[in-house]
């Protein structure tokens, strides 16, 4: 399998499920910015949508979304629990985070890292997503991971979002679970190692 990614993007949470996971991989790195990747191969002819992640099988084929990768490489990892069984009440809950993550989350802060965002904009959509802070804040009370003793594959999506918050001049203060949140997940030896595969780690 090849995980197309880009460093500290939402192509980390599948980094750490691979990791995760124990899977055999390797890493392509696309250039954002010149459509390009690593081996100067035009990254449209992997996602024609041109965003990361995505991810090559071994018989070639590509599957893209980032929700839609992690569980896939979840169920292909069973022994690994890093998702409730397909068809229980647990794995709609997974689905619920991983949209939630998705929508309110990830695609609030992709437009809060536009340079040229109108201030405006910025605040509103600041608040939004602080509203948002509160409610994941409220539902990790007295919980482990997001769905309760068991790190799932929400876990390394959320992880990857709250990561942007420095870069985004976000203070998560307001909320001290998030910050414990991000450190415990943080500390795991595969998010680890996905950081310093991506060059993510000081020093
Ligand atoms: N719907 C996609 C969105 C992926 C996405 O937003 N990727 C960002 C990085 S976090 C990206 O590659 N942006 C560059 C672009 O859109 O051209 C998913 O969930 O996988």
């Amino acid at each position: 399998m090849k995980l197309y990614y880009a460093p500290g993007a939402c192509s980390l949470s599948p980094h750490i499920v691979l990791r995760e996971g124990g899977y055999d991989f390797t890493l392509e790195r696309v250039d954002l910015a010149t459509g390009k990747t690593e081996t100067g191969a035009d990254y449209k002819s992997v996602n024609p949508n041109g965003f990361v992640p995505a991810l090559m099988l071994d018989e070639g084929v590509v599957l893209t979304e980032g929700p839609a990768i992690v569980q896939y490489l979840a169920d292909h990892a069973a022994d690994r629990n890093l998702a409730p069984a397909a068809g229980t009440l647990d794995r709609y809950r997974l689905m619920q985070w991983l949209n939630f993550i998705s929508t309110e989350l990830h695609k609030i802060c992709g437009i809060l890292f536009d340079p040229e965002l109108p201030d405006g904009v910025r605040q509103k959509l600041t608040g939004r997503l602080s509203q948002r802070f509160a409610s994941v804040s409220d539902a990790l009370a007295g919980r482990t991971f997001i769905l309760g003793d068991q790190f799932t594959v929400a876990d390394a999506y959320l992880f990857t979002v709250l990561s942007w918050a420095p870069y985004l001049k976000l203070d998560l203060s307001p909320w001290p679970a998030l910050g414990a949140y991000v450190g415990r997940i943080g500390s795991r030896p595969a998010v680890q190692q996905a950081l310093a595969a991506e060059g993510l780690l000081p020093g």
